[in-house]
């Protein structure tokens, strides 16, 4: 009896140790390009290392100042806090700089940043470099921001990604070489019942005319023709391009918009609930 657990337990250990030399072995010779093809779009850059490398639009000998009516942002901001809690008016404040500066934040925004609120200038690069939506290289006139969250997967993302690559030539992380779309992803921003959705941030109208708008319902030439009309500087319809807000109308099938007609997913009346017969 004992031998043949013993020889059981022997023969599950080498089976464990094999498969796991098998994946350790392949793991071992795929290279850390392509684990970094697999990472999210976030990390997929040079951010990934959260190392600043000097260029010639971001070094040290560049300044950065709040313009007269920003810095009157950024004190009505830090008023909300306890003037000892200075340091909490941290993002929104990061936010302005951002705004200002074209959509990213430079060394020098940083730095200014962390004058203003009497912080260590590491203590701002962590927040900077921790959430996504802070930028630290110098992005397109307008971040095009597609979300890839489970709904909008579902509600078909991908091919609105597909579609946008494909029109711009760029993949996301990317600028088109006219400087003027940067394409990004997203995680879910909220609209999921009209999904699937695209944010685009318009820098070009520095803080006062920030924008950041949704286009919800989105097929993919919607995003096509939604995307030449900006080029073209014109105004795309905001929110869902196929119904006033997100009453039962339809929804994207695939590449195409299906009104709502009867039961929609439903293939026939719903069922009663079930009910014991009694008298059986
Ligand atoms: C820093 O920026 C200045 C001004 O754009 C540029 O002339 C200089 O070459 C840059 N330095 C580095 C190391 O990129
Ligand atoms: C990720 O980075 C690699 C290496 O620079 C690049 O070839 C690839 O296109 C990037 N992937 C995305 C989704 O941007
Ligand atoms: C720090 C950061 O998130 N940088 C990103 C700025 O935007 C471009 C394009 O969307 C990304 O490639 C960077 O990773
Ligand atoms: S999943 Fe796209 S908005 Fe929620």
């Amino acid at each position: 009896m004992l031998s043949r657990t013993l020889l059981l337990a022997g023969r599950l250990a080498s089976a464990a140790t094999s498969q796991q030399s098998v994946s350790t072995a392949s793991r071992a010779v795929e290279p850390l390009n392509s684990l970094l093809h697999k990472c999210s779009f976030a990390t997929n850059s040079t951010d990934i290392f959260n190392v600043h490398k000097d260029t010639p639009e971001n070094n040290a000998s560049i300044t950065f100042d709040f313009t007269e009516a920003n810095y009157k942002i950024v004190k009505d901001i830090v008023a909300r806090y306890p003037p000892n809690y200075k340091a909490s008016a941290i993002i929104p404040v990061l936010d302005v700089a951002q705004q200002q500066n074209g959509g990213w934040l430079s060394l020098a925004a940083m730095n200014r940043v962390a004058k203003f609120l009497d912080m260590a200038p590491i203590r701002v690069y962590e927040v900077a470099t921790f959430y996504t939506m802070f930028n630290r290289t110098k992005i397109g006139k307008y971040h095009v921001l597609i979300c890839g969250t489970t709904p909008c997967r579902l509600q078909g993302a991908q091919g609105i990604e597909e579609a946008v690559t494909k029109h711009l030539g760029i993949h996301i992380g990317q600028t088109t070489p006219d400087g003027i779309f940067t394409l990004g992803e997203m995680e879910c921003m909220g609209a999921c019942v009209n999904a699937p959705m695209v944010a685009i941030a318009d820098y070009t109208k520095g803080v006062e005319g920030f924008e950041y708008t949704y286009y919800e319902d989105l097929t993919p030439s919607d995003i096509v023709s939604i995307l030449d009309t900006i080029k073209k500087g014109g105004k795309p319809k905001p929110g869902s391009q196929h119904r006033s807000k997100a009453e039962p109308a339809g929804a994207v099938v695939g590449d195409k918009w299906v009104p709502k007609e009867g039961t929609m997913t439903l293939s026939g009346p719903p069922r009663q609930p079930y009910c014991r017969d009694l008298n059986a």
